[in-house]
């Protein structure tokens, strides 16, 4: 038998599915899984002279060309170190195994490293698209060394997603850990922006009084204009799909308590440690939390009755009112997720081009966006070290849109609607745009009550008070 090009191991729906694209695009590749009858069935099913089964890991890496390269996609954590301990005695020196799980970026690291002292290269490659882009095209985020990228450029060139000019969605991120960190901030974003869709949903709902089919349309109106993506583009669905059960929406049959699987919060948890605000991505996670307890929001809600005001604003003016605003609270938490990037690949020394970033998110992932092809082209003009309210073109569009932004928040506060990522998105950009911020009356403070000393605008060095004087 010809040897095979690549090798993936953990036929998981991920799994499958991207073995099935890698071999639509003629590329022979060996498959493996830990329990055989999956993989039985998945030749039965979807078997053709590209996919080449393996009963045990000898007999799938004895199947592989040199240097071999190997997908792993098991479940991030434990069962990823398990694969690569069974794997390891099997490996030769250049060969290369790729985790394209959800994998934490810090185990990346840790991985990289280990494989790195016995000679073999790691790549963690963040794929984003779910099932769907797994078969017919994902967003690929590969990091590790640009020796090890080279040996599976063209396989993944090949099956990826296409950007806005036909291009593929994948791109060299950077080293070692460098693409699953920009995957998990990619899902931080996505929460940042699930979370501000769903306030509007929120006002269009309890303060219009909008059924599921007018919000719908009004998603759809969205979807056709500068919001046009993904989430907008399924939002039309999920907003008009009848009950299969009951009279009415299923949307309004949908318990309102949101899961998660950690990337939102391994996000706000690395901002923390960096010391970098991201404060719309953060919200988002913890509206989560809010959102679990539903037992405790019930009980709250029968004793603090919302006092509600009513709008002076009509519908259609809100429906333009909140395109605007949601636009800004995009860009605003694109920038806080961008700046995030930004940090971290200086202190990791990640070489991150953040416009390429942008166009392998044109397509195959869910923040996939017309957004993403405006802030492409407008940081292929930019320095690296830009932020992205420093754009000129970007700075404009805000100028116009965060007052709208700022009448939503009021609305939606006026009216006692939780609106912690349309506020945060507002506050980062009111904070990170004024010369001057409070933090001299902060530093007051602390050095009245600790000693804690502060420095003065006029003058050098660091000063202290006697407070008691
Ligand atoms: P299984 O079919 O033998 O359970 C998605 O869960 C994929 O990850 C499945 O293919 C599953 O294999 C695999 N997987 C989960 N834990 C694993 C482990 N510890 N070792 C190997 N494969 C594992």
């Amino acid at each position: 038998m010809e040897k095979s090009n690549i090798g993936l191991i953990g036929l998981g729906v991920m799994g499958s599915n991207l073995s099935r694209n890698i071999a639509s695009k003629k590329f022979h590749i060996s498959v493996y899984n830990r329990t055989t009858e999956v993989t039985d069935e998945f030749i039965k099913e979807h078997g053709n002279e590209y996919i080449h089964p393996a009963k045990t890991l000898e007999e799938f890496v004895d199947q592989l060309e040199v240097p071999r390269k190997i997908i792993i996609l098991v479940k991030a954590g434990k069962a990823v170190d398990a694969v690569i301990e069974k794997l390891m005695p099997l490996l030769e020196k250049g060969d290369v195994v790729i985790d394209c799980g959800n994998s934490n970026f810090n185990n990346t690291l840790r991985r990289f490293d280990a494989l790195k002292e016995k000679g073999l290269q790691f790549i963690g490659c963040g794929v984003s698209g779910g099932e769907e882009g797994a078969l017919h095209g994902p967003s690929l985020m590969p990091g590790g060394t640009l020796e090890a990228w080279n040996t599976i450029k063209n396989i993944f060139e090949s099956i990826a997603a296409r950007d806005f000019s036909g291009g593929p969605c994948v791109t060299y991120i950077g080293d070692n850990a460098a693409g699953h960190y920009v995957k998990m901030v990619h899902n931080g974003i996505e929460y940042g922006v699930m979370q501000i869709m769903a306030e509007g949903y929120d006002i269009l709902k309890n303060v219009y009084k909008l059924d599921p089919p007018k919000l719908s349309e009004i998603f759809k109106k969205y979807n056709d204009g500068k919001l046009k993506s993904y989430l907008f583009e399924i939002s039309i669905e999920v907003l008009a799909r009848k009950d299969e059960f009951e009279d009415g929406y299923l949307i309004d049959y949908i318990l309102d308590r949101a899961a998660q699987k950690g990337t939102g919060k391994w996000t706000a948890i690395d901002a923390l440690k960096q010391g970098e605000a991201i404060p719309t991505i953060t919200e988002a996670v913890f509206a989560r939390f809010i959102s679990s307890h539903k037992d405790l929001r019930t009980n709250l809600s029968k004793k603090y009755q919302k006092e509600k005001i009513k709008t002076d604003m009509d519908l259609d003016t809100f429906v333009s009112t909140l395109e605007d605003a949601l636009y800004a609270a995009m860009l605003s938490s694109y920038a806080q997720g961008y700046h995030l990037i930004r940090e971290a690949a200086k202190e990791n020394k990640w070489d991150i081009d953040i416009a390429e970033v942008s166009r392998i998110w044109e397509g195959g992932c869910i923040i996939r966006a017309d957004i993403l092809n405006v802030l492409h082209k407008a940081f292929e003009k930019a320095n690296k070290d830009t932020h992205l309210f420093e754009i000129p073109e970007l700075a404009k569009d805000l100028q116009r849109t965060i007052p709208l932004l700022r009448k939503t928040v009021t609305l939606g506060v006026q009216n006692g609607i939780p609106v912690s990522g349309l506020s945060t998105a507002l506050s980062y950009f009111d904070a990170i745009t004024s010369k001057q911020v409070p933090a001299n009356f902060i530093q007051g403070l602390r050095d009245y009550f600790g000693a804690h000393t502060y420095k003065r605008t006029d003058k050098e060095g660091a000063f202290h008070t006697d407070w008691n004087i």
